[in-house]
């Protein structure tokens, strides 16, 4: 066998085995380094491309916006999402009617959150306290709350927290307990929560991680590196995903009586997680280096 056909049966051989494997099954990947050309997505009401980011809702009282990757994409075996938001233009109305903006304000509202569903390529929550993921069924929000609600069911821990979100297939919740009030049932939608020292609204850009492997949903916020939050959750068992692995991903947002832009700067998704991606590398390098052994010897 000459050398450049032994070449290409090595490598198809890898490939052919880490297919097999279960290693890797597919590799769907989208790069948004800004959204000056947001094709592939799908907005929904107040979501609009500002400049080069993805305004996912305005600084105006009581908006709702969402964003959708167009085509579902394999969830199950894990995925890592990167984005990095940008919260500017607080605004707050207080109960005289006054309006607040600049440094007189101290909390805007009401954040954003990314999401996972299998329910509709234009699915869209509820405005206010919702994010714009309260009432979508079938799906997981992490949220990243900017406002405290009040009313005392929501369990707010403050107006800067990161959450993780679900109910599985029924209609999604914003709150962080379970509801004693038996006109107002339901189960505690509460994953996970968590309060970063940085605050969300400052101005600044800051970066997010959501790393997802059967059984662990990381959550990581400014440190690529050291996890917020490590969920035990399967998406296959705790939503009903399209042929068993398929879902929509992608960001929800609203305002309220307290208002401010959210943008999303940039956003990345690969549906090989970042964990299998290492291994991955690592096992190829090894029958590479095992190949060229036997080659050489
Ligand atoms: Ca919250
Ligand atoms: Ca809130």
């Amino acid at each position: 066998m000459e050398m450049k056909m032994k070449r290409a049966w090595a490598a198809k051989c890898i490939a052919a085995w880490l297919v097999s494997s279960g290693t890797i099954v597919s590799a769907t990947a989208f790069n948004f380094t800004d959204f000056s050309a947001a094709s592939g997505l799908n907005l929904v009401s107040d979501a609009a491309v500002v400049g080069s980011a993805l305004r996912l809702s305005s600084s105006n009282y009581s908006r709702v916006g969402g964003a959708w990757l167009s085509n579902l994409v394999n969830v199950g075996d894990g995925f890592t999402a990167t984005f990095s938001f940008q919260i500017t233009d607080r605004h707050q109305i207080l109960d005289n009617g006054t309006i607040l903006s600049g440094a007189d304000v101290a909390s805007g509202g009401d954040g954003i959150a990314f999401v996972v569903q299998n329910y509709s390529v234009a699915a869209l929550g509820l405005a206010n306290s919702g994010i714009g993921y309260y009432g979508i069924p079938n799906s997981l929000a992490v949220e990243f709350d900017t406002w405290k609600n009040q009313k005392v069911t929501y369990c707010e821990p403050n107006n800067n927290h990161i959450a993780v979100q679900s109910l599985g297939t029924a209609a999604n919740r914003p709150e962080h307990c379970a509801s004693t009030d038996p006109a107002d049932p339901f189960a505690n939608p509460n994953l996970g929560i968590y309060t970063p020292s940085a605050d969300m609204a400052s101005g600044a850009i800051y970066k997010a991680k959501i790393d997802y492997k059967p059984g662990s949903l990381k959550v990581f916020f400014i440190d690529m590196s050291n996890p917020v939050m490590d969920v035990n959750v399967n998406l296959r068992t705790l939503l009903s995903l399209k042929n068993g692995s398929d879902a929509f991903i992608g960001f929800t947002s609203s305002t309220g009586g307290a208002w401010e832009n959210h943008d999303l700067v940039s956003f990345t998704f690969s549906d090989v997680p970042e964990g299998n991606k290492a291994a991955l590398l690592g096992t190829g390098l090894a029958i590479l280096g095992v190949w060229l052994y036997r080659r050489r010897s």
